[in-house]
């Protein structure tokens, strides 16, 4: 199985740390991507780590990832709780899937509750801030280190 990782993140992360701390903490995207890195490094895995705010792009990425990678960890952002065409996508997609969301959306509006992308996720992780992506890549790891 590929040590490949595809993280994915949805609309508006690129704000991370500018903009709503008291939310989604002061890390921005950028620093999670480093600290994503490091840890790849440390797990034996190579990442590609992306961000958009179009829907087709994060399809089209997901596609990629039916050819190269071993897992996908993803934070969809508010597409989390409206694309079915995402959910399409990752049911496409045969490696382990993680589903991260920053904070915890259990706590917050009633429209957060629901997540498509949840139907397809072999784990979720919510509210544990941008410590939960490393909580991801350490699930996918073992998840790809005991594939057949
Ligand atoms: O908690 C999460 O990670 C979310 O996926 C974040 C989404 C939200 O729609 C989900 O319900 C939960 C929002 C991402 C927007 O990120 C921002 C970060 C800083 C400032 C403004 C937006």
């Amino acid at each position: 199985m590929s040590r490949l990782v595809y993280v994915l993140n949805g609309p508006n992360l690129n704000l991370l740390g500018k903009r709503q701390p008291h939310i989604y903490g002061h890390e921005t995207l950028a620093d999670v991507e480093q600290d994503c890195r490091a840890l790849a490094g440390e797990l034996g895995l190579e990442i590609r780590f992306h961000q958009s705010n179009r829907e087709y792009e994060l399809i089209d990425w997901i596609h990629e990832a039916r050819e190269a990678a071993g897992g996908i960890a993803i934070n969809p952002a508010a597409f989390t709780h409206t694309s079915v065409a995402i959910l399409d996508a990752l049911n496409a997609f045969e490696g382990p899937v993680i589903e991260i969301h920053i904070s915890n959306v259990h706590k917050r509006e009633a429209f957060r509750h629901h997540s498509f992308v949840s139907h397809r996720a072999d784990g979720v992780i919510a509210g544990f801030g941008t410590q939960g992506y490393s909580l991801a890549l350490r699930r996918l790891a073992r998840l790809l280190d005991d594939a057949p």
